[in-house]
C-alpha cells in the first residue's frame, strides 16, 4: 500500500483527482491477504517541515504530509491491521524518496517475510507507485501493479499513463484488486507442498505464473 494518506485524497493539501476511491478495494486487498496470512506493508510519506520537496524550499510540491500532522495520516477509511508493517519514506529534510525503498528497511523487511512477489496500489501512479514498482523490480520482485487501486498527480496530462508504461516495459504486471483476491483465495486453500506448486508450473498463462511465488511463499510457511 503505497502513501494512501488524506493530503493526497480530496481536501488533502496534495490532493490527487479520485483518491480516496482506491480505498475500498485496497481494502478488499487487504483483507484478503491478511486472512491468507500473507504480509501487508504500508508506506507512507513522511515529511519533516522544512523537507526539500515543498514549494518554500526550492521544491516542486506544496507542503504535504509533515509527520504527526492529520494529512500524512492514513486515509480514515482504509483498514490498516493492528500491528501492520509501517513504513515511513522521505523523513530526510534534505532528500526526496518517492520510492518505499528508497532509505527505508523495504527490502530487507520484504526479504526477511519471504516474499518474492508483490501487489501493490496507492497514490501517486506517477510518483510513488511508479518508482517504488521500479525499485522493486530492480530488488528482483515480480511486481503487479494493482491497475484499478492507483489515482496520479498528471502535472502534465497522459503523466500516469507514462509511468504506467515504463513500469510494464521494466517487466511489471497490470493486474486488477479482483485478479489479486481471486489468486490469494486459491492460495489459501491448504497446499500439500512441492506436488501444487508443480502442478501450477505447468498450467501456464499469466494468472497461474503469478500464483507460483505466492503459492511457494504459502508452503514455506504452512512447514515451518
Ligand atoms: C508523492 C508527490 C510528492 C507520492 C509524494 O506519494 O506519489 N507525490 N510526494
Ligand atoms: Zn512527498
Amino acid at each position: 500500500m503505497v502513501d494512501v494518506q488524506r493530503d493526497f485524497c480530496p481536501g488533502g493539501a496534495l490532493a490527487v483527482k479520485d483518491g480516496d476511491r482506491v480505498v475500498p478495494k485496497l481494502n478488499r486487498v487487504i483483507g484478503a491477504f491478511t486472512k491468507a496470512s500473507l504480509p501487508v506493508f504500508f508506506v507512507r510519506d513522511w515529511h519533516p517541515r522544512n523537507h526539500i520537496s515543498f514549494k518554500d524550499q526550492g521544491g516542486i510540491w506544496p507542503p504535504h504530509c509533515v509527520k504527526g500532522t492529520p494529512g500524512a495520516e492514513f486515509h480514515p477509511r482504509l483498514k490498516v491491521p493492528r500491528g501492520a508493517v509501517v513504513i515511513s519514506k522521505g523523513t530526510e529534510a534534505r532528500s526526496e524518496a518517492y520510492s518505499g525503498f528508497q532509505g527505508t528497511d523495504l527490502e530487507k523487511r520484504l526479504k526477511e517475510a519471504g516474499v518474492r512477489g508483490i501487489f501493490l496500489g496507492g497514490l501517486t501512479t506517477d510518483y510513488c507507485v511508479k518508482e517504488t514498482s521500479l525499485d522493486a523490480l530492480d530488488a528482483g520482485l515480480k511486481v503487479n501493479v494493482l491497475e484499478d487501486c492507483i489515482k496520479g498527480v498528471n502535472l502534465r496530462a497522459n503523466d500516469s499513463e507514462l509511468a504506467l508504461r515504463k513500469v510494464v516495459a521494466r517487466g511489471a504486471r497490470l493486474v486488477t484488486s479482483s485478479d489479486a483476491v481471486r489468486l490469494v483465495a486459491r492460495v489459501r486453500k491448504p497446499l500439500r507442498g512441492r506436488s501444487v506448486l508443480a502442478s501450477s508450473l505447468h498450467g501456464g498463462g499469466r494468472i497461474l505464473v503469478l500464483m507460483i511465488g505466492w503459492a511457494g511463499h504459502a508452503a514455506v510457511e504452512s512447514s515451518s
